[in-house]
Order: C-alpha cells, then sequence, then structure tokens
C-alpha cells in the first residue's frame, strides 16, 4: 500500500516529537465552507502552539495522506466531490485512487498504520435514534474495539440515541472515560445527565490506562469524552427541538445510510442559526488542547519507558 506521510509528520514521528491524528469528514462533510477550513486550521494551530505536530488525516487519488498540507485541506473544504469513507470503502477508494474524506473509523485506521496514538475529533458517530428499525449503528463503535488509538472527543454526536450508544461500547468492550466529569458529555452541551463509570482527571491518568489495556493485549482504543464548557454550549432545549426537526425531515426526504449524519448536522446548524455550528467549532477547540496533553504525556511516557529498558 502506498502511504505518504508528510515531511514534518514524519520527522516528529522519528524524534519523539507528539503528533495527534485529525480527521476529515468533518471538513468536507461535517462543516459548511469557509468555517470548516478555518476551523481546521485553528485545530492545528492550537495543536502545534501546544509544542505538538499535527495530522489531518484524508485520502488524495487512492493515496491516503498523513498530514495533509493547507492547500490539501483548502482543497477538501472546498470540493463537492470527495467521498465520505469509511472502512469498508478504504480499499476501493485506493484501488480506483479516489479522493476520499476519512470518518473516525477510517482515521483512527489510517493513524494506526503510521504508529499515532493520539486523535482529536468533535463527536463520534454511535447508534442511531431510530437504530431499532433502521440498524443504523455507525462503525465507528466497532473501530473503537478494535485499533488502538486514544479517540478524544465532545461525546457521542447528541442526534444518537446516547444509553443505546453506550451499551453497545460496553458489549464491545470499549474503555469510556469522562474527563474532569462524571456525566456523559453530550457533545453541543456538557450535560446528558446520564452517569459514567469513569473519570480521569489528568492525561497521564489515560496514559496509564492505554498503556495497561496494550501490556494486557486488549485489543482496542479509549475513548476519551471532554466536555464543552458551559460558556459554549448550545441551549439544550434549543439543540434537542431542532435535532426532532431535522430527523422529521431526514424522513420526508428519505435520507439515510452515510449520508444522514451530514445531513443532520448541516439542518440542526440551519435552525439554530447557527448557534450548533458555533458550539461545534468550540468543542473541537477545546479537544485539541486535551488531546495536545494526552500526546505529549504519551510520548514522555515512551521516553521514560526506552530509558528504563
Ligand atoms: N464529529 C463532528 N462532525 C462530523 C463527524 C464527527 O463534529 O462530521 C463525522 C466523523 O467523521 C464520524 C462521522 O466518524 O461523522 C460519523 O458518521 P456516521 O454516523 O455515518 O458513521
Ligand atoms: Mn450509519
Amino acid at each position: 500500500m502506498n502511504i505518504k506521510i508528510s515531511k514534518e509528520v514524519e520527522n516528529a514521528l522519528k524524534n519523539n516529537i507528539p503528533v495527534v491524528a485529525l480527521e476529515s469528514t468533518i471538513i468536507a462533510h461535517g462543516m459548511p465552507y469557509p468555517t470548516n477550513i478555518e476551523t481546521a486550521y485553528k485545530v492545528e494551530d492550537i495543536i502545534r502552539a501546544q509544542g505538538c505536530i499535527p495530522a489531518t488525516i484524508g485520502i488524495i487519488d487512492g493515496v491516503p495522506i498523513i498530514g495533509m498540507s493547507k492547500e490539501e485541506i483548502k482543497d477538501f473544504g472546498t470540493r463537492k466531490d470527495i467521498i465520505k469513507v469509511s472502512r469498508r470503502d478504504l480499499p476501493v477508494v485506493l484501488v480506483r485512487k479516489l479522493s476520499g474524506d476519512t470518518t473516525v473509523t477510517a482515521t483512527m485506521i489510517l493513524a494506526n498504520l503510521a504508529h499515532i496514538k493520539v486523535f482529536v475529533t468533535g463527536g463520534i458517530g454511535g447508534v442511531h435514534r431510530e437504530a431499532s428499525q433502521t440498524f443504523d449503528i455507525s462503525s465507528d463503535l466497532v473501530e473503537l474495539s478494535t485499533t488502538p488509538i486514544i479517540v478524544v472527543c465532545a461525546g457521542i454526536k447528541a442526534i444518537l440515541d446516547l444509553p443505546k450508544t453506550l451499551e453497545v461500547l460496553e458489549t464491545l468492550g470499549v474503555t469510556l472515560l469522562g474527563y474532569k466529569t462524571n456525566e456523559l458529555p453530550n457533545f453541543y452541551t456538557p450535560h446528558s445527565g446520564i452517569k459514567l463509570n469513569y473519570s480521569v482527571s489528568s492525561p497521564n491518568e489515560v496514559v496509564d490506562i492505554m498503556k495497561e489495556k496494550e501490556n494486557m493485549s486488549l485489543r482496542g482504543g479509549i475513548l476519551v469524552t471532554n466536555p464543552i464548557k458551559e460558556e459554549d454550549a448550545t441551549n439544550s432545549q434549543e439543540i434537542e427541538e431542532a435535532i426532532n426537526k431535522a430527523i422529521d425531515e431526514s424522513h420526508v426526504k428519505n435520507i439515510k445510510g452515510k449520508e444522514i449524519t451530514p445531513f443532520l448536522l448541516k439542518r440542526i446548524s440551519e435552525i439554530t442559526h447557527e448557534d450548533s455550528l458555533k458550539s461545534n467549532i468550540h468543542l473541537i477547540l477545546n479537544n485539541a488542547v486535551l488531546g495536545a496533553e494526552i500526546a505529549k504525556a504519551y510520548t514522555q511516557r515512551n521516553i521514560l519507558e526506552n530509558k528504563k529498558n
């Protein structure tokens, strides 16, 4: 397989400089232009300011890129023909030399191939509210149980069924942590009213748990949920009304499968006059800070372990 790791990311990986992976579905299918590009750049800037190297991941003409350039990010944020790529799509997109944005699932797979340990996103996919009829359950959940990456997010996307998603995460054996919270964050707001089993209060604790998982040869990653700041949250009643309206519209328009999540995010942003979009931006930037801290702690631990051996 041909995979292109940018010079900067390659250099960082060689020299124990922490690297943070970023997805590109949020750029090409998650946010409107030009907010998508501006946010992608800001996330990278935050990660750099913390002393880490960002690696935005996407597929260009059939080649996975680990560390997209500013121009490539801009291109993804502008073009309309970029395919949303998940695990099932990867081999076809590569063989046919297509260009695709990578979901949480595909980003985890490619980050792992490049030996990157920490990945920052907005919110992960999960069990859709109507899953009992549609069977729509994001492959992100399966990937978290398979691929050894620490994923930092602001919770499970609020358009989903949170309790059902937690059940599936439990079934799949995914370790789920709240960052400085005992409550599952609700993406656009910090509160879901759902209690978590485990809260952690430092990046080092996350690293301890990931290292233990690796020592035990337990496959899969860790999901760290980082609540959006109260002042950046969208009013929970406003958001719930917008979600219900958008879901109703998706029925009328018969939107299904991989199109549903981009459709709902877009409509919720329009219905809330971009309140939800503003929260979406803030929560990603907030996750970037934490992801960088975890990446630094992970790299530090590796350096210490190597010294001992
Ligand atoms: N988080 C966001 N915006 C997004 C996504 C996550 O704030 O657009 C993307 C991620 O790439 C995630 C995908 O993997 O939505 C989930 O899509 P689906 O529900 O079709 O699995
Ligand atoms: Mn789906």
